[in-house]
């Protein structure tokens, strides 16, 4: 859909008006040709006006494109709104210019309801000006994608943003509720609609359970993102020379990829394919025999997940790995780690990785990093304890719709799920059993 307003009509859009509410072809102000459109709404009761445009069934993708021109800001406390994205009654994402300041924020709508807001541009968007507002939102539940681009430049990209949505059905111009006043102008906008494109990697969610059989058969158990897994899948054979297995995007093109550690010492990526399966593998190292090995984007600013990791001595590196290939030069991190079974997730969820090490005597200690590569500094806390009938634990994401995680094996062969938010943990579930003789990758 494309309109700019030219012909004189609001082709492509379905007008909600109220009250004082008014959506006109106005050539008051244009950005192409004569015409722009007018959305007028006062403070008075009742007063509403919007124009939305309607996405097709199984839409999973939208992106809109516009220039608004506002000449009147609404009531402190209030906003007036460029681009909202819905999905039935949520509001999945939203930008809009604050009244009070002038700022641009992006609101979207947590799985339990609540509004998350985060300032895009911390000065004041300037009055009766063209601006150009850009939005791609992709609904996929705990793993949705926003950007933002406000004059062309990219003021907010996330792949990580936790909905309820996992489709798409409109995108609106102006606001859905009254009295929210301002006097916007908008012209040549673009709406388009993509549905989702039917992934058929080896892996595809951050909770899949990835295992080698005692055949050597690599299975993928597809995680249903309601806390179950589905029928399982075999992506490999020939895995039984593995010690320990990771599931990274390493290279970060968006498909997951596994990182063997051989039990003769070798270390290997294997790029996953968009289609199925892995590339040909790539080798990273050799001697890692007597590592005790996670992977994780250790650093804040890190790119590429690296590998974290103590040797047979205890002291703990860090390898980067700067260009989604192969490692760079290892960094000492601390020493002492001897016997700990080490899981790097954000067990705080301040932004900032975390470790969490498994104590033989069962005690769970939390590891707080600062985002640098070090420790916060602190006495450490055991979050847990007991877990010594844990004998795997893998770091998961979206078991259950937006969730965080781990997922363990009890040294009885069952599957347990653990979910965590902000530090505290949520209900364990069993997800299954008979899993004593699988390598469950981590
Ligand atoms: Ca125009
Ligand atoms: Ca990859
Ligand atoms: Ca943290």
């Amino acid at each position: 859909m494309a309109n700019n307003f030219e012909s004189g009509n609001l082709d492509g859009f379905t007008s909600s008006l109220g009250g004082t509410g008014t959506a006109e072809i106005s050539s008051d102000q244009a950005h192409s040709g004569t015409c722009a459109v007018h959305l007028h709404v006062t403070a008075d009761e009742g007063s509403l006006a919007n124009l939305s445009t309607p996405l097709p069934a199984g839409t999973a993708t939208a992106y809109a494109d516009g220039w608004f021109n506002i000449t009147q800001a609404g009531v402190l406390g209030n906003d007036v709104p460029y681009l909202r994205f819905f999905s039935g009654d949520i509001r999945v994402a939203d930008v809009y210019r604050y009244n009070d300041n002038g700022e641009l924020w992006l609101r979207t709508t947590a799985p339990d309801g609540t509004s998350v807001f985060t300032r895009l541009i911390s000065s004041s968007i300037t009055l009766s000006e063209w601006h150009h507002v850009a939005m791609r939102t992709t609904a996929n539940g705990a793993a949705s994608t926003v950007e933002v681009r406000f004059d062309g430049t990219l003021v907010y990209s996330s792949n990580q943003i936790a909905t309820a949505a996992t489709t798409l059905d409109r995108v609106q111009l102006g606001a859905e509720h009254n009295r929210q006043m301002g006097d916007s102008y908008i012209d040549d906008v673009v709406i388009n609609a993509a549905p989702r494109a039917v992934s058929t990697a080896s892996i595809r969610s951050a909770a899949d359970v990835v295992a080698v059989g005692p055949d050597g058969t690599l299975w993928n158990y597809p995680a249903s993102g309601q806390g179950t897994l589905q029928t399982r899948q075999k992506i490999g054979v020939g895995w039984s020379g593995l010690a320990k297995g990771f599931v990274a995007d390493w290279n970060s093109d968006g498909t997951f990829d596994v990182i063997a550690q051989w039990k003769d010492g070798r270390l290997s990526v294997y790029p996953g394919r968009p289609t199925g399966g892995f590339a040909a593998a790539r080798a990273i190292g050799t001697g890692w025999g007597s590592y005790h090995v996670t992977v994780g984007r250790w650093r804040n600013t890190d790119q590429y997940p690296g590998i974290l990791a103590y040797d047979a001595a205890g002291t703990l590196w860090y390898y980067g790995n700067s260009a989604g290939t192969s490692l760079a030069p290892r960094i000492k991190i601390g020493t002492g780690w001897g016997g700990l079974y080490l899981t790097m997730t954000d067990f705080d969820q301040d932004g900032s990785q975390d470790l969490l090490a498994k104590r033989s005597d069962g005690r769970l200690v939390l590891f707080r990093s600062n985002g640098n590569g070090g420790f916060v500094a602190e006495s450490r806390s055991a979050v847990g304890s007991g877990w010594n009938s844990i004998n795997s634990i893998t770091d998961v994401a979206g078991f259950t719709t937006g969730s965080s995680g781990l997922m363990t094996r009890l040294t009885d062969g069952r599957l347990a799920h653990y979910p965590f938010s902000r530090g505290a943990w949520g209900a364990r579930t069993i997800v299954g059993a008979g899993w004593s003789t699988y390598n469950i990758l981590r």
